[in-house]
C-alpha cells in the first residue's frame, strides 16, 4: 500500500521512518507511535518479522513435520528431492496432519477458555465465591431449559449448579452429541450426521486429532480434514458457545451501549491499567475493583485524577460489550500501548499475548502482571487469579498499578490524540430488540434488496498485511455494497477505530442499508463480541436460517478474515464453513503444498457441505468475492 509521506518540514530520515509508520499501519494512532518506537530504537512486532524474511517456504507450504524422531522431514515440491516422508508420508498427508493440529490447538484454546468459565459459574452457583454473581436470570433459566434441567420449586443457585455440571459433561462426554449443536438448522444437523462429524465430547475430539496425527495413524488426507471439520465444530457450537452463553449468565448479555477505543483513550492524569488477553473472569473484576472507594482515594494520594481501565484484544471486547469499557487496541496496539509510556499496568491472562512485552515493558514503568495459572511470560509479576477471593486479587492488582503512578516518567508518555467513539454491544438478543422483537424487518430487508446479504468480519492482526487495512477496507466496500456487517474480536476494534461502529457511518452505505439502518438507529457494522462471539453469529444465522426455512448454506451471507494469525482463527474457519458459510482469508494458510488439501478446502468441500474458503488478500477483491457470492445466493433463493 502506497501512501505519500505528509509535508512536514522534516529530514529525510524522519521521513523514511514515517514512510515505514505508513506501511505498517492505516491507524492514524498507531502511525504516531510506531513513529516513534523508531525513533527510539524500540523493537515491534513488525520489526522482528523483518528479521524472519524470508520465511522458510517449507513452513508456509505446509510440509515439514516433526510428528515423530526419524523426522524432521520436510517434501521438496519442486525440485528432484524427497516426495516422501521417512515413514512415506507424502505431502498431502503431511499438510493435512499439520491442519489438523493446528484446528486442535485453537478449538482447546476457545474450550478451555469455555472449561474455566463453567468451573467459576459452578463455584459462584454453589456459594463458593462471593466475587461472582448470576446476573441474567432469563439466561441462566432458558439456557437450564435447554439443557432438560427443571427448574421449577429450584432455587436460582440450585438450577445454576446443575446446569453447570451438565455444560462440565459436554468437554468429557463419551457418547452421543454436544446439546448446543441443536440450535443449528435441522438440515444441516441432517448434513452433519450423514458425513459423521457431529461433534462428541469437546475434549474426545481435541485429544483424536492428537492421537489421528501420531506417526502412524490417520493418513488418508480427506479422512484427516472430516475430523478437523468436527473438531471446529466442538469449538463453534459447543466450546465457544458454552463460553458466550455462561459469560453472559455471569456478567450480563450486552446490550446496545456507546464507548470510546483506540490508543487516546489513554488518560494523561489518571492510572492506566490495561486488560489484555481473554477471559472476562478477570477483567470483569479489574473493571469493579477500579471502582473501588479505597483504591480511587489511594489514586489521589498518589497524585492521580482516577483509574482509567482500558482493553486490549478480547478481554477488551467482552469488557466494551458489557460495561462500556474503552478500548486501547487490537492485537497488534498491544505493544503500541505500552510504548506511549503512559500505561501502569499491563494485566494479562491468556491467549494472544506478545511473550515481547516482558523485555519492552522493561523499558518503561509498566507492570507486566501475569495473572494465569496457565500462562507466565518473561519479566511479569505473577498475581494468580483465583475464582475464590477474585475481588481482593483483582484490587491487590489494581493497588499495584495506583502504587506505580508516581513511577511514570513523564518525558516518555507520548498519547496519541485520536479516540473514536463507538456504538456497541449487539448480542442476538439486542439485534432482536432493535427489530423491534421479531427478526422480520431483516428478513424483508433481506428480500427486497435493500440489505444485499449479511458479511461476518472477524479475526486477527496479522504482520503480513498493513495494520486494519485488510479489516477495514473490507468492511468499507461491503456495507458500500449494501452488505449488513456483523463483526467480532479484533476486526470489531478496527471498525471502532475507523468509525464504522457509528450510526453516522451509515452514510458509508448504500442506499438501501443506509435507510435501514437509519430507521433502527443502528451502525452499518454491529459489534457481536469477543471472538468467542462467533458464536453469536451462528446463532442468529440459525435463526434467519429457519425462519426463511432454509439452510444455513442457502442464506446470502460470508464470512471473511482479512488479517488472521491465530490457531484459533484456523478452528473458527473449519466450523464457519462447516456450518455452511463461504469463507475468505486475507492471509495464506500452510496448505498450499498439497494440491489435494488445497483443491478440498477451495473447492470440493462445496460439495460436502455447502460451503468452501478461497484465499485473497487484497480486501477490495475479497469483497468482490463476497458480493459476488451473496448474489449467487440471493438469485438461488429468488431473490433479485
Ligand atoms: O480471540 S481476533 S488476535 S484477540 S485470536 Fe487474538 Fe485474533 Fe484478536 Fe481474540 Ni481472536
Ligand atoms: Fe517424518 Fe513420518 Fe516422522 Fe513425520 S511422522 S517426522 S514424515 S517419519
Amino acid at each position: 500500500m502506497e501512501q505519500q509521506v505528509d509535508d512536514r518540514n522534516i529530514d529525510s530520515d524522519s521521513q523514511i521512518m514515517l514512510q515505514k509508520a505508513y506501511e505498517r499501519s492505516i491507524d492514524p494512532a498507531s502511525q504516531t507511535i510506531l513513529l516513534k518506537a523508531e525513533q527510539l530504537g524500540i523493537e515491534t512486532a513488525w520489526d522482528r518479522y523483518e528479521k524472519q524474511l524470508p520465511q522458510c517456504s517449507f513452513g508456509q507450504l505446509g510440509i515439514c513435520c516433526r510428528n515423530c524422531n526419524m523426522g524432521p522431514c520436510r517434501i521438496d515440491p519442486f525440485g528432484e528431492g524427497a516426495k516422501k516422508g521417512i515413514c512415506g508420508a507424502t505431502a498431502d498427508i503431511i499438510v493435512a496432519r499439520n491442519l489438523l493440529r493446528t484446528i486442535a490447538a485453537g478449538a482447546a484454546a476457545h474450550s478451555d477458555h469455555a472449561r474455566d468459565v463453567v468451573l467459576t459459574f459452578k463455584k459462584a452457583s454453589e456459594g463458593e465465591t462471593g466475587s461472582y454473581r448470576i446476573k441474567d436470570e432469563a439466561k441462566l433459566l432458558s439456557l437450564a431449559a435447554e439443557y432438560g434441567i427443571p427448574a421449577e420449586g429450584k432455587s436460582l443457585e440450585k438450577v445454576g449448579s446443575e446446569l453447570a455440571d451438565a455444560l462440565l459433561l459436554e468437554f468429557g462426554k463419551q457418547n452421543g452429541f454436544l446439546r448446543h449443536t441443536r440450535r443449528a438448522p435441522n438440515s444441516r444437523l441432517k448434513l452433519w450426521t450423514e458425513l459423521g462429524i457431529v461433534p462428541r465430547g469437546i475434549d474426545r475430539e481435541i485429544v483424536e486429532c492428537m492421537h489421528r496425527t501420531n506417526m502412524g495413524v490417520d493418513n488418508n488426507a480427506t479422512h484427516i480434514l472430516l475430523q478437523g471439520l468436527r473438531t471446529g465444530l466442538s469449538d463453534g457450537w459447543g466450546g465457544s458457545m458454552i463460553a458466550t452463553d455462561v459469560q453472559d449468565i455471569l456478567f450480563g448479555t450486552p446490550q446496545p451501549k456507546m464507548s470510546t477505543v483506540n490508543l487516546g483513550v489513554l488518560s494523561r492524569d489518571k492510572v492506566n491499567v490495561i486488560v489484555h488477553g481473554h477471559e472476562p473472569i478477570l477483567s470483569e473484576m479489574i473493571v469493579e475493583a477500579a471502582e473501588d472507594p479505597e483504591l480511587l482515594k489511594l489514586a489521589e494520594e498518589k497524585g492521580a485524577a482516577g483509574i482509567n481501565v482500558a482493553g486490549i484484544c478480547c478481554t477488551g471486547n467482552e469488557t466494551l460489550m458489557r460495561n462500556g469499557t474503552p478500548i486501547a487496541g487490537n492485537f497488534l496496539q498491544q505493544e503500541l500501548a505500552v510504548i506511549t509510556g503512559a500505561v501502569e499496568a499491563m494485566v494479562v491472562d491468556v491467549q494472544c499475548i506478545m511473550p515481547a512485552l516482558g523485555e519492552l515493558t522493561g523499558c518503561y514503568h509498566t507492570k507486566f502482571i501475569s495473572t494465569s495459572p496457565k500462562a507466565d511470560f518473561p519479566n511479569t509479576v505473577r498475581m494468580e487469579f483465583h475464582e475464590e477471593g477474585a475481588y481482593e486479587t483483582a484490587k491487590d492488582i489494581v493497588k499495584k498499578a495506583v502504587e506505580n503512578f508516581p513511577n511514570r516518567n513523564p518525558g516518555k508518555v507520548n498519547i496519541p490524540e485520536e479516540k473514536q467513539d463507538c456504538m456497541v454491544g449487539f448480542s442476538p438478543e439486542a439485534i432482536l430488540n432493535a427489530l423491534g422483537g421479531t427478526p422480520d424487518p431483516l428478513i424483508e430487508a433481506i428480500k427486497s434488496g435493500a440489505v444485499r446479504g449479511i458479511g461476518a468480519v472477524v479475526g486477527c492482526n496479522n504482520v503480513k498485511i498493513t495494520h486494519n487495512f485488510g479489516h477495514v477496507n473490507l468492511v468499507k466496500e461491503l456495507i458500500k455494497n449494501n452488505v449488513l456487517v456483523v463483526t467480532t474480536g479484533c476486526n470489531a476494534i478496527a471498525c471502532a477505530e475507523a468509525g464504522l461502529l457509528m450510526p453516522e457511518a451509515s452514510e458509508l452505505a448504500g442506499d438501501g442499508l443506509k435507510a435501514v439502518c437509519k430507521a433502527l438507529g443502528i451502525p452499518p457494522v454491529l459489534h457481536m463480541g469477543s471472538c468467542v462471539d462467533i458464536s453469536r453469529i451462528l446463532v442468529l444465522a440459525s435463526g434467519l436460517a429457519n425462519r426463511l426455512g432454509v439452510d444455513i448454506s442457502d442464506l446470502p451471507a460470508a464470512g471473511a478474515a482479512p488479517e488472521w494469525m491465530s490457531e484459533k482463527a484456523v478452528s473458527i474457519g473449519a466450523y464457519v464453513v462447516s456450518s455452511g458459510v463461504f469463507t475468505v482469508l486475507g492471509t495464506v494458510p500452510p496448505v498450499l503444498g498439497s494440491q489435494a488439501v488445497t483443491a478440498l478446502l477451495t473447492k470440493d468441500l462445496n460439495e460436502v457441505i455447502g460451503a468452501s474458503f478461497a484465499v485473497e488478500p487484497d480486501p477490495f477483491k475479497a469483497a468482490d468475492l463476497i458480493i459476488r457470492h451473496i448474489d449467487g445466493k440471493r438469485m438461488s433463493l429468488g431473490l433479485s
